[in-house]
């Protein structure tokens, strides 16, 4: 059956812009901003003259102090942990799995940032989160240049009946707070075809950004999946400028509460599916793909998604951009467009669309409060801030004013001279020094703004 009818605009119970009762979830844009509120980097103020501490303080914790796309460099005494001071050598070489595991088993939610320094790390081991579940921070200096790789023909990576991923961070229960990845690739090498790159998992606040996982240099190594969004409990987190170059799925999501958002995606070269989304609700924006398979996959019967403004090219005749499956599975979708397929859009009920641009469709019945005309209102979509990152040698550190943490001292007059120095980025070192109680309070702002 071709619905054909593009005019046809319904919409979901779970829709942004309707009211509802529904039990199967409402959770929508919910996580895209809470990721803000809770910085656990050096934290650092962009500052605009003239104007006063207190408000750029207020500023800075409502910008996303997270968003550093394809650029994580820091200063050399910004207080992060670097992994070479634990022995990874980042030659490509040495097997640096210990001296990457060491450092998150001695640092593990202390709050500071595991750092990579550009490289590649070669690594022979799932690096696990072990320890605290909450604020493990993975970052490297840069999106291209930090790279995480698995050796090649690795014995404990050959079974794609039982997966397994190069970092696993753990799951239920829903404890984990402000956990990250950024700014790095992630390689599993050639010759690995039960690799996962990242089982991820974050609660409530938490995001992986600017990260690349590709199956091999080419993205044509074998490999499960890049992204693993299927522990328990996983979510609600962000997902932010991330692709993923190969593997049979690009983004494997389950399990059937909390939600996961992902925004600004790219997918190419997946080998089953781009995304395959079983159980839980998604909440995609900006997805572009290029693959001969289907780009989305809502599968299962508690399934949920949301994808709005994304193209999804390259296909196949006897392929559907999108499929949605299950009779029971929820599909919303706006400003689609679709190219090279044999249909834009196949649902297990309704049918197929045609290939083009989808305006808006969506697999249930809509629901309004109010009489009109039942779409979605289309409301302008705020994008997660980012903070302009200077490079590191132009950022001043709060430190060198005589802002101290833990010595009780007031700060107040040493975070107004390092305002006032000029500089429009000022940074709070973490203070490793300082014992662990303490640093969560140091040193007068809130601890989740300084640590
Ligand atoms: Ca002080």
């Amino acid at each position: 059956m071709d619905m054909g009818n593009w005019s046809n605009v319904k919409m979901p119970p779970q829709s942004p812009v309707v009211a509802s009762a529904s039990s199967r979830g409402s959770v929508l844009y919910s996580s895209l901003c809470e990721e803000a509120f809770r910085p656990n980097i050096p934290m650092i103020i962009p500052s605009i003259d003239r104007f006063p501490a207190i408000l750029l303080i207020f500023m800075a914790l409502c910008l996303d102090l997270h968003a550093f796309t394809h650029n994580g460099a820091v200063p050399a005494d910004s207080g992060v942990i670097n992994v070479k001071d634990y022995g990874a050598k980042g030659d490509g070489v040495t097997d640096d799995s210990d001296a990457i595991q060491e450092a998150f088993a001695k640092n593990s939610g202390s709050g500071s940032v595991i750092f990579l320094p550009n490289g590649t790390y070669l690594v022979s081991k799932t690096i696990n989160w072990r320890g605290a579940k909450n604020r493990n921070v993975l970052q490297g200096e840069s999106e291209q240049g930090a790279i995480v790789k698995l050796s090649d023909n690795n014995p404990a990576f050959q079974d794609p009946t039982k997966p397994r991923p190069m970092f696993h961070t753990g799951g239920a229960p829903a404890q984990r707070f402000q956990n990250g990845f950024r700014s790095f690739t992630v390689d599993v090498g050639q010759g690995n075809p039960g690799a996962v790159g990242i089982n991820f998992c974050a609660n409530n606040t938490g995001a992986l950004r600017s990260v690349t996982i590709r199956a091999g240099a080419d993205g044509k190594a074998a490999g499960v999946s890049g992204l693993d969004l299927t522990e328990s409990e996983v979510g609600p987190l962000l997902v932010k400028d991330l692709t993923v170059i190969g593997f049979d799925v690009g983004v494997r999501v389950r399990q059937d509460l909390n939600s996961v958002t992902l925004e600004n995606i790219t997918l190419r070269g997946q080998h089953v599916a781009g995304i395959d989304n079983e159980s839980n609700m998604v909440f995609a924006r900006r997805v572009k793909s290029d693959n001969t398979v289907p780009a989305v996959v809502n599968a299962g019967r508690n399934a949920i998604f949301t994808l709005i403004d994304s193209e999804l090219r390259g296909g196949a005749p006897e392929q559907a951009a999108i499929e949605n499956r299950h009779a029971n599975a929820v599909l919303f979708a706006r400003n689609v467009q679709t190219a090279g397929y044999g249909s834009a859009l196949k649902d297990s009920v309704q049918g197929s669309l045609p290939i083009g641009t989808i305006v808006e469709w969506c697999s249930d019945a809509p629901v309004s409060l109010f009489p009109g005309e039942l779409k979605s209102l289309n409301l302008p979509i705020e994008d997660t801030p980012d903070v302009p990152w200077e490079p590191v040698e132009k950022w001043v550190n709060a430190a060198k004013f005589g802002a101290l943490p833990g010595d009780g001292k007031d700060d107040a007059a040493a975070i107004q001279a390092a305002i006032d120095s000029g500089a429009k980025t000022i940074y709070f070192p973490h203070a490793r020094e300082a014992p662990r109680d303490k640093r969560a309070n140091n040193p007068g702002l809130g601890g989740q703004l300084c640590s």
